[in-house]
């Protein structure tokens, strides 16, 4: 049996009316506190602008979802990531806008090297501290607050000089599928091998071109170097994806590659790029570290704890060899090494 429900007389009123209105001021009171709360927080986020190269590559995807990850609201963030698709003219207009939002930061991955000193005078101007991260620009180190990266000249010489190891006196005709033109990620690998190609007149570089760091455009270049060039024994591919595309054109064509065939040498060291060097299919893999986010997000903090920071800061990365190939530059591949590698 229920309980029988109290009856309330229907001439007095549950709530008297200055009841009510005390209620409906508290209730006012106390929205109007939870919107100043939420707006001071909102202000409270960095507004941090990211003009990102583009979706060209594994490595790249890698980079975008690192941002997103490190650059939350939690950790007190506003992100806006544009992806310039591979468009310097596009990257340019962007920082302006991010200029006219007037935001806390302004963080650039350059596309090409040049063509930055107008923008980045226009920053400075601004007040706006800005931070190149991962490739570099051909700009006065005056013009930015700091920078980023890896050493892109150091990835190419480390290539080189595992060739070298490699070879061991034994003569090589060489191709190059080269990244972007005018990024600084090709022309540093490009300087770094050529400087360890240079004591090597055994080494003839038959040709080099620009793969545009994409999977298509390395296979479209191998196409090319496979009818031009009949023979040769090492391709060196300036990202992985330009080494998977290379891979299918000489699968195609019936050709051999890696331990036992062509000899391939690879950058950035992904997680497919490094399944395919413990495959013993690339024989050389030097790593380009894309988990760059905390770094600039320490970089930001201490800038806002108004401490000065170092004009570049490296972010260090090494090399792989496929197994059965001993080495003392590079680190020779284990199952290992490739759980540990999440991107
Ligand atoms: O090697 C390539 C990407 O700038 C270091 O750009 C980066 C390079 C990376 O597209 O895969």
């Amino acid at each position: 049996m229920g309980k029988a429900l109290a009856k309330v007389p229907a001439d007095k009123n549950f709530w008297e009316e200055k009841d009510m209105k005390k209620i409906l001021a508290l209730v006012l009171a106390l929205v109007m506190v939870s919107c100043l709360f939420v707006t001071a927080h909102a202000d409270e986020l960095l507004k941090i602008g990211y003009v990102q190269v583009g979706h060209e590559s594994d490595w790249r995807m890698a980079n975008t979802q690192n941002y997103y990850d490190v650059f939350t609201k939690e950790a007190g963030f506003e992100l806006e990531l544009i992806d310039c698709d591979n468009d310097h003219a596009r990257q340019l207009q962007e920082v302006r806008n991010f200029i006219t939002k007037d935001f806390d930061y302004i963080v650039i991955d350059p596309i090409q090297e040049a063509g930055w000193d107008d923008v980045l005078k226009e920053i400075q101007d601004a007040g706006i501290p800005c931070i190149i991260a991962d490739r570099a620009v051909a700009a006065s180190s005056d013009l930015y607050t700091t920078a980023v990266g890896t050493n892109m000249t150091a990835e190419g010489e480390t290539a080189g000089l595992w060739l070298e190891e490699y070879l061991a006196g034994k003569a090589a005709k060489i191709l190059v599928i080269e990244g972007s033109t005018g990024s600084s990620a090709a022309i540093g690998r490009a300087e770094g091998f050529n400087k360890v190609a240079a004591n090597h007149p055994e080494w003839e570089i038959l040709a080099s071109q620009d793969g545009d760091f994409t999977q298509n455009g390395g296979q479209a270049v191998m196409e090319d170097f496979i009818k031009r060039f009949p023979e040769f024994d090492v391709v060196v591919c300036h990202n992985d994806n330009e080494a998977y595309g290379a891979m299918d054109a000489m699968d195609a064509a019936g050709i051999k590659y890696g331990v036992d065939g062509k000899i391939i040498i690879s950058f950035d060291a992904t997680n497919e790029g490094l399944t395919r060097t413990l495959a013993g299919k690339i024989l050389c893999n030097v790593e380009c570290n894309p988990i760059q986010a905390v770094i600039v997000m320490n970089v930001i903090k201490a800038l806002q704890a108004g401490e000065t920071v170092e004009k570049f800061t490296l972010v260090p990365d090494e090399g792989f060899c496929a197994p059965g190939i001993e080495s003392a530059i590079v680190t020779t591949m284990t199952d290992e090494v490739l759980a540990a590698r999440k991107y």
